[in-house]
């Protein structure tokens, strides 16, 4: 594999509406996350990926943009951003912009162009399509739930596609001026001095053009949109063609949000020459997608998870480097859904991150996953503010669910679980804002907070340093960064265990996650040193190690 000034770095997401207010407005902002970089800079971050900042009415919050090349006001100004690209830049850190280019907002001037005329110029830079027996053209469940066909209006029969929300109209790959336009702004980002791009749904930008039903799969009558996507070859020649006029030329790093790839084409997406750099592995994730929606959602126990990761680690072997997550701003909190309820804690925080992060690949930090902090309890829908909680309660009240019961399935899923602000201090609002916050605040805020944690040793944070630290040590960095991955005590329950090696050197993680102390033998650890557990001490002899409930040890020579 080709060495990339990537590889042995680590990155953290921001949300930017949630992460720090400077104004007062209740909403995060560019001014904000400057204020902070001093912050991730001793936390130990290099790069920092940015979900959307550009104009956008805010239906999907900012996965809609209307204009490419403005910063929402609501962030900020254009100044601000390049205050903060030269402050990151000061530091040794780099922005990583958030790029949604399957669709834009049906406030984009494009598409408010082709809904005057869907006939001319600009209808082709979306899917126009007349429906059929007196419906849409097809059956498709937009991700988001109802028709992926939207009526336009004033207009009989006909439609357009969107696979999210229906003012995110998707754009059409096919029309070399949408390749254009597009390719030009990402070019003008890049000579702006954004490192790359995290890359939003973009398996979705391929579609199938005979727009052919699929088998119902729900009480709704349709069919997941996924499936069209799922059947459809050739994704990876507009994926190329968009590489090569883009990131290639100017050296860009990427990382991908990929769902339904095919497994076969590992190689072709994040190979040595690959359509990305890397892509984030959502193997576990994807474990807890219900049938029908959240209320049928299975859960996920962290035997799950580990064995989900464990099986994309074996993959990507040899092959490329995954992006490694617990949470994003799309999943519950990492803690409240993989931990066992005895490890929903600071303890269990720490046990996760050191799994997650020591992981072969790029390790991705959510704000505020540092933290430790945990899913945001909401006493009624109307707290939820995210598009798709909103739909998914509607799907279990049609599905027979009591209210109570949808509420419960938002509560374990909602993506407004990521959203609440952060957590900075025990004070008002959580030191986000001084006004009133746009998403309720956590309020288990006053315990988990960052202000505490700075000051405390064995603190969630401070831990995490330790973490990362150890990660990039000059003695441990390229086994870290370079090392295989070797799963360990794979028949044990209740065990998380895995060796980074390269030639000589080895690093083991163990951990415990059952509710009682277990002794576990580790094989070719003794003599091996301790090098960071989360507790005060783990006792050793010879080859078996001694661990409590929810604790993790990393052993090295
Ligand atoms: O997500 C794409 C996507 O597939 C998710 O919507 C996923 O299906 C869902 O979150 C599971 O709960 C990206 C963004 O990350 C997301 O925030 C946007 O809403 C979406 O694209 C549309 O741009």
């Amino acid at each position: 594999m080709k060495k990339q000034w990537w590889h042995d770095k680590v990155a953290y997401q921001i949300y930017p509406k949630s992460f720090c207010d400077s104004n007062g407005d209740g909403v995060g902002d560019l001014r904000g996350i400057i204020g902070k970089l001093d912050y991730l800079k001793d936390l130990g971050v290099d790069i920092i990926w940015i979900s959307p900042i550009y104009q956008s009415p805010f239906v999907d919050q900012g996965y809609d943009i209307s204009d490419y090349y403005k910063i929402d006001p609501v962030f900020g100004a254009m100044e601000d951003f390049d205050e903060l690209l030269a402050q990151a830049r000061r530091r040794d850190m780099r922005i990583v912009m958030d790029l949604v280019i399957n669709h834009c907002s049906d406030k984009h001037e494009w598409f408010r162009k082709a809904l005057a005329d869907p006939e001319g110029e600009y209808g082709d830079y979306f899917y126009f399509r007349r429906g059929k027996n007196g419906g849409p053209p097809s059956n498709y469940r937009s991700y988001f739930g109802g028709s992926a066909w939207e009526p336009v209006p004033g207009r009989e029969d006909l439609y357009y596609l969107h696979l999210f929300a229906k003012e995110q109209p998707d754009l059409n790959w096919n029309n070399p001026r949408v390749r254009e336009e597009l390719y030009a702004m990402v070019n003008w980002w890049l000579d702006k001095g954004v490192a790359g791009f995290r890359i939003d749904a973009i398996i979705n930008i391929k579609k199938d053009l005979s727009f052919s039903d699929f088998e119902p799969d729900g009480p709704d009558g349709l069919a997941g949109v996924h499936k069209m996507i799922d059947s459809v070859q050739g994704v990876g020649e507009l994926l190329e063609d968009l590489k090569e006029h883009t990131f290639k030329p100017r050296d860009a790093f990427t990382v991908a949000e990929v769902f339904n790839m095919k497994r076969e084409e590992l190689a072709e997406f994040i190979g040595d020459d690959g359509h990305f750099s890397t892509m984030f592995d959502f193997s576990a994730h994807c474990l807890s997608f219900g049938k029908h929606g959240w209320y049928d959602s299975p859960g996920v126990g962290l035997g799950d998870f580990r064995d989900a990761v464990f099986r994309a680690q074996r993959e990507c072997q040899g092959v490329g480097f995954l992006a490694n997550i617990i949470e994003n701003h799309d999943e519950p909190r990492g803690v409240s859904r993989y931990m066992p309820p005895y490890g929903q804690n600071e303890r269990g925080a720490k046990f996760l991150g050191t799994v997650s992060v020591l992981l072969r690949g790029l390790p991705f930090l959510y704000q505020g996953q540092e933290l430790g902090m945990t899913n945001c309890p909401m006493d009624s829908v109307e707290e939820y503010d995210d598009i798709n909680t909103k739909n998914e309660y509607r799907v279990a009240l049609e599905a027979g669910l009591t209210p109570e019961q949808a509420l419960a399935a938002c509560c374990a899923n909602s993506r407004d679980n990521a959203r609440t602000p952060m957590q900075w201090t025990a004070g008002e609002n959580a030191g986000f804002t001084t006004g009133t916050p746009w998403l309720k605040v956590n309020p288990n805020h006053t315990a988990v907070n960052a202000a505490e944690q700075q000051g405390r040793a064995d603190s969630a944070l401070s831990y995490y340093k330790a973490l990362i630290a150890l990660r990039k040590s000059p003695e441990y960095r390229e086994v870290f960064t370079y090392g295989d991955f070797i799963p360990l005590l794979e028949g044990e329950a209740e065990t998380i265990a895995y060796a980074r090696a390269l030639e000589g050197k080895r690093a083991v993680v163990v951990g415990n996650f059952g509710p009682e102390e277990r002794t576990l033998t580790v094989p070719g650890a003794a003599g091996y040193r301790l090098l960071l557990t989360n507790l005060e001490e783990a006792p050793r002899d010879g080859e078996r190690i001694t661990l409590r409930s929810c604790q993790v040890a990393v052993l090295g020579n």
